[in-house]
This record gives C-alpha cells, structure tokens and sequence, in this order.
C-alpha cells in the first residue's frame, strides 16, 4: 500500500533561515515554496532524490499562527520531525483500507497537498506517536 517515503516534514520558527541550512549543509535545492491556509502552515519542498514510483523530498513547515497544528506542536515539543509523508497510489482507497484497521483518521477525505498532491493524515495517537500522512501525487 505505502510505495515510498514521499517526503519528511520538519516543523521549525523560521523557513527562510532553515531553507539557507538545508541548502547550505545538504546541498539541497527548493523545488516549491507554498502558503497552505487551511493546514495553517507556510512550507517549502526540497529535492532529495528519484525513484522507480516517483520523487522524495524534505518538506519544511513554519506555522501561519501559534493555534495551528504546526504551532501547536512547536510550542509542545519545539523544532524537530513533525511527519511522516507516504507515498500511495490512491489515497481514498487507502484511506478506505487503513480506516477499517481501526486506525484514527484525521482526514475522512483527501485535502489539498503540496504541488498539487493529494493528501490525508493518520492520527499519531493511533499510528505509535507518528503523524502519518498519505500522498497521492497528481496526475501528470
Ligand atoms: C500532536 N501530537 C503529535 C503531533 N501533533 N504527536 C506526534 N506528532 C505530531 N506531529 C500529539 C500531541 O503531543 C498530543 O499528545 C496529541 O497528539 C494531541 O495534540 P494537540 O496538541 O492537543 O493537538 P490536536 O489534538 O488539536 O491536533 C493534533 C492533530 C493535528 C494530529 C490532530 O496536529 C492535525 O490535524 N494534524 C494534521 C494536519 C497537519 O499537521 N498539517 C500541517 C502539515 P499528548 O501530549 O496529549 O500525549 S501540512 C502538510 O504536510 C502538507 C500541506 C503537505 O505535505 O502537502
Ligand atoms: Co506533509
């Protein structure tokens, strides 16, 4: 069901100045940069590497405000891994399969996801501490 890791999402106070690390540290290049209103956060996608199913990359997010979801876990747990992003072929059907496993759905119906992606999160209560998201990529 899960085809690979599409992206690691890392929550930090300061985009640009986490950009210019990664950018600097890892050689990494930004691939997309995003202001998404309805998860509260404003992000940035960065090129890892290419495989057989499709691109994987680290996704940096900063919080829009402090009573996001990103802003929340920030003034919880500070910066660091906020989620994992999987990579499945189509996320209402996995959605479907996951759910009737009796895990914790965030989303019953996939969001609107970075460059065009289709997205849904799993509860991290029910996933083993790990917010779980599920990424169909858009048709091309
Ligand atoms: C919260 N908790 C986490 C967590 N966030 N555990 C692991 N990883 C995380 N990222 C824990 C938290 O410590 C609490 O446990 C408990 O869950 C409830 O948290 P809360 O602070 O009270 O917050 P809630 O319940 O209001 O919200 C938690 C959920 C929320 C997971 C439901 O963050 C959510 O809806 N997330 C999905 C949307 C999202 O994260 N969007 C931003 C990325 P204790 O302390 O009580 O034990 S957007 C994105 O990735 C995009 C656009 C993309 O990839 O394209
Ligand atoms: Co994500």
């Amino acid at each position: 069901m899960l085809l690979r890791i599409d992206h690691v999402g890392i929550a930090c106070h300061d985009l640009e100045e986490k950009i210019s690390f990664y950018e600097s540290v890892f050689g990494l290049t930004v691939v997309s940069r995003e202001v998404n209103e309805e998860q509260g956060v404003r992000e940035a996608m960065l090129h890892v590497a290419d495989g057989d199913g499709g691109a994987s990359y680290v996704q940096l997010l900063e919080p829009l405000s402090p009573d996001t979801a990103v802003g929340k876990f920030l003034a919880k747990r500070g910066e660091g891994v906020h989620h994992i992003g999987y990579g499945v072929a189509d996320v209402t059907t996995a959605l479907a399969e996951i759910g009737a496993k009796g895990v914790r759905l965030v989303d019953e119906r996939p969001r609107h996801g970075s460059m065009g992606a289709s997205i849904a999160f799993l509860h991290p209560k029910d996933v083993g501490g790990v917010l779980t998201e599920l990424v169909e990529a858009p048709r091309r």
